[in-house]
């Protein structure tokens, strides 16, 4: 939880780190095998790889997210609203307050859930919210969030409190109304409920529900908000109204490195989508190109762990990269998602991920991403990885979702 990073042993700044674009300064680079145990033994069938897994999850615990303590709390939720004709009498809404309690700690955060009216349980996509929940849609009876926000332009967000103002501003990135009509509902949080995005030095948030000093392999944001996400499952596990063997943890940006890391920790989510997640996400790290370990660090000193700064400007030295965390979620189905003019994120290194993560896939009996050549521009491909990069700019689009809604179709066999 530093301020500074230590570059070769003296500290530098994120204005500091040049980002480079150009592919023929891409370092080269050898990354590590999934199938190749620490010890240098191959992984040769399912009962080996349920070893090497266990490792690749240590390694990105020690060294990357940080190590996420067990649960042993409760959850109590309450009701706080229920609308049975919402979006023009399409769906139901209502918003539930989850108060997590660990002994005498405890923290809350707010689902807005949104389900089509439907005889039968639903799938759902679960996903975090930037804005608050009441920025997801234009609807007027949800509640603006009371929590910290970051502040913005346009005096949506003052005071680090939102206000009326940002209603409905995140609508087109969620596109509630689309996913009703494909019969899937939608479950979202504001993340900064969970943790809200500064460095705190573990105080606040879910690192408040725990009293533990924290050290190097300290859970940090990232893991935080992924953790919480497993706390929403736990509470959808016992509403009949949803499938929780269909739920499709979803994420945009920091949020989609969040989806990750929560796909790799909990089986339960069934598909994982990763909007534009880019460095700590699905991006290789060692091709340090757009946004850089070091940069990331020095950027958002709370987003991983502290040991995660040792691999600043020295991403050949990672004992992992992020194919790996994509091969934790095998078999599952998985989507990463790039935008042409979101190189900061790398879109090819997103792309490369999905290809390098595909031997487990296949090891487990399924296919992974077919082939090893990018896909052209807005023309998704998919096997149980799925790719697409679209033209635009970094963002969550009508085009993105329709590619994971016929994702998710196929895969949940709608
Ligand atoms: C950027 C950050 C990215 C990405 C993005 C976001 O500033 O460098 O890693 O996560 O924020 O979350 O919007």
């Amino acid at each position: 939880m530093c301020l500074m990073i230590c570059f070769n042993g003296s500290p530098l700044a994120a204005q500091e780190f040049v980002a480079n674009y150009d592919e023929s300064k891409v370092p080269a680079y050898t990354l590590p095998d999934p199938l190749v145990f620490n010890n240098g033994d191959k992984v040769r069938n399912e009962t080996d790889w349920v070893r090497r897994r266990a490792e690749i999850l240590k390694l990105f615990e020690n060294e990357v997210y940080g190590i996420s303590p067990a649960w042993k709390g409760k959850i109590i939720p309450v009701e706080l609203s229920s609308e049975t004709d919402a979006l023009g009498g399409t769906a139901i809404r209502k918003e539930i307050q989850l108060i997590l309690k660990n002994g005498s700690r405890e923290l809350s955060m707010v689902m807005l859930l949104y389900l089509p009216k439907s005889s039968g349980p639903v799938p759902v996509f679960l996903g975090y919210n930037f804005g608050g929940n009441h920025s997801v849609t234009d609807e007027t009876g949800i509640l603006v969030t009371p929590s910290w926000m970051r502040n913005n332009a346009g005096n949506v967000v003052t005071g680090n409190r939102a206000s009326e103002a940002g209603r409905g501003r995140a609508a087109s990135a969620w596109q509630v109304k689309e996913l009703i009509s494909r019969g899937y509902g939608l479950a979202t949080i504001y993340y900064g409920d969970v943790d809200p995005d500064f460095d705190d030095g573990f105080k606040n948030g879910v690192h408040g529900l725990y009293d533990v000093q924290p050290d190097a392999s300290s859970w940090g944001s990232i893991a935080g908000w992924a953790w919480g996400l497993s706390r929403a499952m736990d509470y959808i596990e016992t509403l009949p109204a949803i499938d929780a063997k269909k739920v499709i943890v979803m994420g945009h940006s920091r949020l989609g490195k969040t989806a990750l890391w929560a796909g790799a920790t909990d089986k339960r989510f069934a598909i994982v989508i990763s909007n534009n997640s880019g460095c700590g996400g699905a991006a290789l790290s060692r091709r340090a190109y757009g946004e850089t370990v070091g940069r990331i660090n020095s950027a958002f000193p709370h987003w991983f762990c502290d040991n995660f700064n040792k691999y600043n400007a020295k991403e050949e030295t990672l004992p992992v990269d992020q194919h790996q965390l994509l091969a934790l979620i095998a078999p599952r189905p998985v989507y990463v998602a790039s935008a042409e003019d979101d190189q900061w994120a790398d879109p090819k290194g997103e792309f490369l991920s999905c290809v390098a993560a595909s031997p487990v896939y296949e090891l487990l009996g399924t296919i992974g991403f077919p082939g090893v050549n990018m896909p052209a521009v807005n023309s998704p491909v998919a096997g149980t990885v799925g790719y697409h990069i679209r033209t635009g700019g970094h963002a969550v689009t009508l085009y993105d979702w329709t590619q994971y809604l016929n994702f998710a179709d196929r895969h949940l066999k709608r």
